[in-house]
């Protein structure tokens, strides 16, 4: 096997287990088109969104076609854009298009839980330790705790009991990015701090794009 790790547009080889000196298996993980993610996404029962694990396994199993993401990549070299690709009762879907060294604010979830992979691209998770907030004085103390580096085989889910944190295009990467994100439930406000002036408060959330059409409100 001298090209073991040969790729198409849909299929990536993920891991190679050699069994010894002639036999090697291969574990290709076929992308799936993202409308095929999120009828399978729309299949899970509501508890399956209670807890992080099984929707964790479930973006990491469901690699998305790059393509397939077209109709909802937007680019804005002010600010990184949020394109709503399906929403129901229990979660919405979304694309975040980073451009090279775009961020997001250190910020929280509103007790939601969040799954992200990124499809296109690699991207920094950045977690925070709350030492102490108080939201309604504007008042917070945080602490940088670790990094995870955000890939379309390492989707990774936000830990309730550390919900803050920030996600970065790294200029070095020198390369666009598309996450993914499933926020259960859906929530259009988040806390956002800052960790160097020790000040937080409360943000809305807007999308660039909703199911493929612009928001003229977001333009
Ligand atoms: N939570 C941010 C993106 S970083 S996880 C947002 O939805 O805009
Ligand atoms: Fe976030």
């Amino acid at each position: 096997m001298d090209q073991p790790t040969r790729t198409t547009a849909t299929a990536r080889v993920y891991s190679i287990f050699c069994l010894g000196h002639s036999m090697c298996a291969v574990a290709v993980r076929t992308r799936v088109a993202i409308n095929e993610f999120a009828r399978k996404l729309r299949a899970f029962p509501a508890t399956s969104f209670d807890t992080t694990e099984e929707i964790r396994r479930f973006l990491a199993g469901t690699p998305v076609d790059e393509a397939s993401l077209a109709p909802y990549l937007t680019w804005d070299r002010q600010h990184y854009t949020r394109n709503l690709i399906d929403r129901t009762d229990l979660y919405e879907l979304i694309a975040i298009c980073w451009e090279v060294g775009q961020f997001s604010s250190v910020h929280n979830h509103r007790d939601q839980n969040c799954w992200m992979a990124a499809p296109i691209g690699k991207l920094v998770v950045e977690n925070f330790s709350v030492g102490f907030q108080d939201i309604e004085a504007g008042n917070c103390r945080l602490e940088a705790s670790n990094r995870v580096e955000l890939t379309v085989e390492n989707p990774c889910a936000v830990d309730p009991r550390e919900p803050v944190h920030r996600v970065v295009n790294p200029r070095e990467f020198n390369q666009r990015a598309v996450s993914l994100h499933v926020y259960s439930r859906p929530f259009d406000t988040c806390v956002v701090y800052s960790p160097e002036q020790g000040t937080c408060g409360e943000i809305q959330l807007h999308y660039n794009t909703m199911y493929g059409k612009t928001v003229p409100s977001s333009q």
